[in-house]
């Protein structure tokens, strides 16, 4: 999954890509370097990021979704706000919705209940204003679980169908490095439940707090992070360098495939 931050302030890719021309051409790149879906965002979710009102967050979105209509992948739509939702999924444009708030209010689920796109269930301790101040768990790994399959079961109820659903432990959203690094470590047990699992881990600062690198060193260490967690079973990555996991991933696969024969 290739990142698209049509944002001023992300926190890794903010104001690049927020001319829709430039967007459009981001993602044709992606996809030609080997990306599978693309995820468009809107609002930034970095810890401390100020809400963008939901028709600035539709009037970014629109236009590329448009753009990239034909564009062979499917697109998914990252935003928290029902009112968004709503309105990409009336263009029939948008193949999931990724929230990294869970679909934790009967609006967000009203919002997907009757389409037919994927929903992304995230896990966010918190809100991004604060999300980082003091994450606390009682035992991280187990209350993410649980958190998700509540929030899982709550979208079934509504409607949606589980094979719509997959899951993400939302990697530095109200989490230490600590929490972070248990959840990739035993992603196994998230796996449990029986849905396909996404984790984006790209250029996040669990990997500057390991390896002391500032942004634009981080891709080793992403590429790292990533495969820890494909071994482990995760089926999405979300990542901003895309060639580069490409890479990464066809040398893990073809050991994989070299240790099965
Ligand atoms: N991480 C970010 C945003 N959305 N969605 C899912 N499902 N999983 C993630 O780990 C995730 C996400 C944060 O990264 P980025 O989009 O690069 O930055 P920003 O939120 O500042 O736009």
């Amino acid at each position: 999954m290739g990142v698209l931050n049509l944002t001023e302030d992300s926190f890794s890719d903010g104001g690049r890509w927020l001319d829709a021309t430039a967007a459009i051409a981001q993602a044709r790149r992606m996809i030609d370097e080997g990306a599978d879906l693309i995820d468009l965002g809107a609002e930034s979710t970095r810890p401390g990021a100020p809400p963008v009102a939901p028709e600035v967050e539709t009037g970014r979105l629109l236009p590329v979704l448009h753009a990239l209509a034909d564009c062979g992948r499917p697109l998914s739509v990252d935003t928290r706000k029902p009112a968004v939702m709503r309105a990409v999924l009336a263009t029939g444009l948008a193949d999931m919705i990724n929230d990294v708030a869970g679909f934790a209010t009967p609006e967000a689920i009203e919002a997907v209940r009757d389409s037919q796109a994927a929903c992304c269930v995230m896990h966010m301790q918190g809100d991004p204003l604060t999300m980082q101040q003091s994450p606390v768990y009682r035992e991280v790994v187990g209350d993410v679980r649980q958190w998700l399959a509540a929030r899982t079961t709550a979208l079934q109820h509504a409607g949606v169908d589980r094979a719509r659903i997959v899951i993400d432990p939302g990697i530095g959203f109200g989490k230490t490095v600590a929490h972070n690094l248990a959840l990739i470590a035993r992603l196994p047990e998230l796996l449990a439940d029986g849905l396909p699992v996404l984790i984006g881990v790209s250029r996040k600062s669990m990997i500057g707090a390991i390896t002391g690198r500032d942004l634009e060193q981080r891709l080793p260490g992403s590429l790292a992070a990533m495969l820890a967690a494909v071994a482990r079973g995760a089926r999405i990555v979300r990542v901003h360098d895309v060639a580069a996991t490409r890479d990464a991933l066809a040398v893990w696969a073809a050991v994989e495939a070299a240790t099965h024969e």
